[in-house]
């Protein structure tokens, strides 16, 4: 065994000669420490902890159960998952970072393993905490601190900054699968503008390709792509379609020829392209673990940049498989076998067993080979990988089309792909327990290091009922990624798709978003730049063990506090005040301000409201609404600042486009409160401010004063 040092403390031990991970990029350095005794190695290698009466785990990123993941069971292995329903172990992101914590102390680990792991935290036994690992070889990441958060943004400094979206990548995007082609998917865009709510694109899903073939464009559904996208954004919206991991098999198919010819795709045991059926039918899977293929895949994405397009998702790519050719065979067989006889009904289930198990069965992985530095692996061997790689490709491709930022997310990651691109958590459902889900899986996120993700806000699979979506959207109107999104066959769910109170509801929620653009952009930001969390638990800031055990109220940033209503035919809900906060509460004509004193309080929140709480010393800046992030200018800007002795607000204003962040332009505001007045300051105002209306609020009431900036 080897032992390291990154960074600032940050212990790695290697066990056996592991599988880089893509994950962490600060030097390892060669240091001597002892043995940890937790691990025990025979062809697989089990890491033990004990859990005390009040050890807590944080961690394991986009995976359901909440925050503190005690008393469940975890798996990292991406996976297809259609259904997530509570007895799931794994998702789409294999993300093995987590912090144990006691009265006494927090560390966090961080397993450096592509294939599969199992956490088993008290689950088997309360007390027990076993990692399984399936292999010998692996580096186990271990950091010390006083805070969870402490802890967090050593790991975050570890694996290296997040990917940083373009600006209107913080815009409201609506998507759909099954707008069917370019007249139904303007006729989205005309009614968003009809009813005034705005919105900065839609998401092209698989119906815009010919035959789900990557990088084609069906002229048939879409006639004038070309001139369409660049029209569209000239107006600031943007169009963002998928790409699937796996190519069509077909003669002709320059991706398909030219992957052939160039030794592109992972193969089988004989060496020859391995064959898995996805949406296109067959396909090849191209074998991102070689660099020379990172590179090929990553050149067609040129073909759309080509045609004004700057953003992309990344689908498929755990990778799903819906049937292999041996397994669809002897399924067959084995029906054909059945023809005509009487059944008992063991062979029936076995029978009907065999053809649904066909779907993303994880036999399959062990079928494929990846060649990395040369050495062939199976998927199943670095299986956690895959969609990093992926990402990976695109991500350098893209770099290489375009001179500016471009938004790129996929489906499945693991740490490390945080550096290429965002992702969204995936299929949901349209149900009140994936609300609550989405709420308590961004802070663990965000621990993994992604930073822009969101859900499927409505939910993707099942029906959405207007209340619903109100509520999710007095959720994620917070986070980086926002996009409504539902599946092929479920009620529509565009805002106006509901009765008219749903419609003003959500209008109302949409046009906030891109008020709070300036603030959730600078937060990002801030984020990024010191390698903390956006979204925080309050057991990371607060000791009592009250507050730890809060799961559905979150930080945000340094200033607020959110508390989403998440069940329903609520007209209020119970939030716990960690200190004393400024209530701000949003109706459609604008906001009321009221002190909040720390404890338990049972507020009023209604369906057409939007309640957050910002914390002493802060400010909320409150931009213009647009119809667009390319339209907010922002000439007027409103700051709620609630009193303390002092107080500073820090703006990221730079162009939200260049890659340089040219230089990271700032804007400062601060406040001094003396003697009853209120002193401002403005360092570098941003380019087209003219006007502060400050409110600021105190024990006394609340203030305003409208500050003018000559230029
Ligand atoms: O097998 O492209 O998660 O967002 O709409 C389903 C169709 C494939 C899964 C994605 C979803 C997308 C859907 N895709």
């Amino acid at each position: 065994m080897n032992t390291y040092i990154i960074g600032e403390q940050a212990k790695y031990y290697e066990f056996g000669k592991p599988i880089s991970s893509n994950a962490i990029v600060e030097m390892k350095v060669p240091a001597v420490f002892p043995l940890e005794e937790i691990v025990k190695i025979e062809r697989r290698s089990e890491i033990q902890f004990s859990l005390k009466e009040d050890t807590r785990v944080y961690g394991l990123g986009e995976n359901l159960g909440g925050i503190n993941k005690r008393g469940g069971r975890y798996e990292s292995y991406c996976r297809d998952e259609a259904n997530h329903t509570e007895d799931k172990i794994n998702l789409y992101g294999a993300h093995n970072f987590f912090v144990i914590e006691d009265k006494e102390k927090a560390i966090g680990y961080f397993v450096d393993f592509p294939g599969r792991i199992h956490f088993d935290i008290g689950f088997t036994n309360d007390d027990e905490f076993i990692i399984t690992i399936n292999g010998e070889n692996f580096g186990l990441m271990k950091i010390e601190g006083s805070m969870p958060s402490e802890i967090i943004t050593k790991f975050l400094k570890t694996i290296g900054k997040p990917y940083i979206p373009p600006k209107w990548g913080f815009g409201y995007f609506q998507s759909r699968w099954g707008y069917r082609d370019q007249k139904e998917i303007q006729e989205v865009v005309d009614t968003f503008q009809q009813h005034e709510i705005p919105m900065d694109g839609i998401y092209l899903d698989l119906d815009y390709m010919v035959d789900f073939k990557n990088f084609t464009v069906s002229r048939e559904r879409f006639p004038d792509f070309e001139d369409w996208t660049k029209s569209l954004k000239e107006k600031g919206l943007y169009l963002i379609p998928i790409i699937d991991a796996g190519v069509k098999i077909e003669e002709g198919y320059n991706v398909y020829e030219e992957g052939v010819k160039g030794d592109h795709f992972a193969v089988n045991q004989e060496g020859e392209p391995y064959v898995a059926a996805v949406w296109p039918g067959k396909v090849h899977f191209p074998d991102f673990f070689q660099e020379k293929t990172r590179r090929w895949f990553g050149e067609y994405y040129r073909d759309l940049t080509k045609m004004g397009i700057e953003g992309f998702w990344n689908d498929m790519n755990e990778p799903a498989i819906f049937y292999d050719e041996k397994s669809l065979e002897e399924a067959v067989d084995m029906a054909i076998d059945c023809r005509g006889k009487n059944l008992n009904v063991h062979k029936f289930f076995h029978l009907k067993d065999t053809f649904s198990n066909l779907l993303n069965d994880e036999k399959y992985h062990q079928r494929f080979y990846h060649r990395m530095d040369g050495e062939k692996k199976t998927n199943e061997e670095v299986h956690n990988l895959y969609g990093n790689y992926m990402t990976q490709s695109a991500y350098e491709g893209l770099s290489r089309h375009l001179d500016h930022r471009f938004l790129l997310i996929s489906r499945a990651s693991s740490i490390g792909m945080h550096r290429y691109g965002g992702i969204w958590t995936g299929d949901n459902a349209s149900w009140w327990s994936h609300l609550e889900e989405n709420v308590k899986m961004m802070p663990l996120l965000n621990m993994a290091g992604f930073f822009y993700t969101g859900a499927d806000t409505g939910g993707f699979g099942g029906q959405c009922s207007g209340e619903l979506l109100t509520r999710w959207l007095q959720f994620s109107i917070f986070t980086p990624l926002l996009r409504n999104h539902s599946a092929l066959d479920t009620r529509a769910q565009e805002p106006y798709a509901f009765d008219k109170r749903t419609l003003e509801e959500t209008k109302h929620l949409i046009r906030l978003r891109y008020r709070l653009i300036p603030y959730l952009y600078s937060t990002y930001m801030k984020a990024v730049d010191k390698y903390e969390m956006m979204f925080k638990p309050l057991a990371f800031f607060y000791k009592e063990a009250h507050y730890k055990e809060i799961e559905d109220q979150l930080l945000l940033g340094d200033e607020l506090m959110i508390a989403p209503v998440v069940e329903r035919g609520k007209t209020g809900r119970r939030v716990d005040l960690p200190e004393e906060m400024a209530k701000i509460e949003f109706a459609d004509s604008g906001y009321t301000v009221e002190i909040v004193k720390e404890g338990p309080h049972y507020l009023a929140y209604q369906r057409d409201r939007l309640i957050i709480f910002l914390k002493k010393g802060h400010m909320l800046p409150l931009g213009d609404v647009a119809m667009n992030v390319k339209e907010l200018k922002n000439e007027k800007l409103d700051l709620l600042v609630y009193m303390d002795e002092n107080a500073e607000h820090l703006l990221y204003t730079d162009d939200g486009l260049s890659i340089d962040r040219n230089d990271q332009v700032k804007t400062i505001f601060s406040v001094i409160h003396r003697e009853g007045d209120f002193l401002v300051d403005i360092k570098n105002p941003y380019k087209g401010l003219k006007v502060v209306n400050f409110s600021f609020l105190t024990n006394e009431g609340l203030v305003k004063k409208t500050h003018r900036i000559n230029s």
